[in-house]
């Protein structure tokens, strides 16, 4: 194991290959349904491009969530009190992050990402925005239970998972995570944690796939650059003129899909092993599902929490909703 950009740890071979990924890729490829988990288009560039995704006119979540962020503020300071810890699954928004910090007035904030990188520039961000809160990064993949820092052991916490992230993840996955969530918060410890959560909705199919397959291409450029990844990093030759961005709303799973569609016959190498693609076939690089009020509230009870209250912004797009641990118990 070794420690990548002073802090982020990857497990990297003797050529600097990061294992994990050539793992995933090569084990997605061999597949005959060929599929690439979505963590992986999150290289600088990737991040980058996803920045530029969510400034999109088409890619409306991002302004969406931050509409309900900034005009729900004083009833987020109602139902959720002042005093808690907020922790943030994943390492923060400079835009949303603060709307909701400024509302509810928290004793500490504590933003959990395997990025060391991406953390420690976003906590300097936030810590600079409220001196005087203290702030605790944690390294970690919050996909499993995480051990908060002492010194908010104390503190009642609240759970903060915005962008509909969730929304990457198939239901099984999904509800593992949410029971995780509860883990952390200190669910099962006597705690009374509470989750706020954004969760994006079903709505028309067009207005869905416009947000996927935007008319600048950044969002194909962002599907792309998860081949130029594998060709620069995996010692790939995959022809990335001969793959085509696509972004497909599944209506019986209620989710949009991204593939990259083969425009011929292709054969290439990843990692010195040989894949082929027939024209048509394509590599599935993403999920993003889309709830309703009552997939969502499921999702959740699944995941071991209780919806108390929903909001959305003025076009109904999207959902914030907040969540209370439910209680374990054994009859009805
Ligand atoms: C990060 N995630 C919530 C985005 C989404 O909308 O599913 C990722 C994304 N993929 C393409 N555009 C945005």
């Amino acid at each position: 194991m070794k420690r990548d950009s002073g802090i982020a740890l990857v497990d990297r071979d003797e050529d600097g290959v990061d294992r994990a990924f050539r793992a995933d890729v090569l084990k997605g490829l061999r597949q005959r349904q060929k599929a690439i988990p979505a963590r992986w288009f999150y290289d600088e560039e990737g991040s980058r491009l996803f920045e530029a995704i969510t400034q999109l006119e088409e890619y409306y979540p991002t302004r969406a969530e931050t509409e309900i962020l900034e005009a729900r503020g004083k009833e987020f300071a109602e139902l959720i009190g002042p005093g808690r810890a907020v922790v943030e699954f994943g390492s923060g928004s400079s835009v949303k992050t603060p709307l909701l910090l400024r509302a509810i007035d928290p004793a500490a904030y504590v933003p959990l990402d395997i990025s060391g990188d991406f953390l420690r520039e976003s906590a300097a961000g936030l810590a600079e925005k409220f001196p005087g809160l203290p702030v605790h990064p944690v390294e970690a993949d919050f996909m499993r239970r995480v051990t908060l820092p002492e010194e908010v052991e104390p503190l009642k916490k609240l759970g903060f998972f915005p962008g509909s992230t969730i929304g990457n993840m198939v239901p099984r996955t999904a509800v593992d995570l949410l029971r995780s969530m509860r883990a952390t918060l200190g669910a099962d410890e006597g705690e009374s944690p509470l989750l706020l959560i954004g969760m994006d909705l079903v709505k028309d199919c067009a207005e869905l796939e416009a947000a996927y397959d935007d008319a600048e291409g950044v969002t194909a450029a962002f599907n792309h650059n998860l081949v130029t990844r594998i060709n620069r990093e995996l010692d790939g030759t995959m022809p990335e003129g001969a793959l085509e961005h696509s972004a497909m709303w599944n209506d019986a799973l209620a989710r949009i899909e991204m593939h990259l569609v083969a425009t011929r016959d292709i054969a290439f190498e990843v990692s010195g092993e040989r894949f082929a693609m027939r024209k048509g076939e394509t590599i599935h690089t993403e999920n993003s599902h889309k709830f309703t009020r009552r997939s969502a509230n499921l999702l959740l009870l699944a995941g071991g929490w209780t919806p108390e209250k929903r909001w959305l912004d003025p076009d109904e797009r999207f959902s914030v909703i907040l969540a209370r641990a439910t209680e374990q118990r054994e009859a009805p």
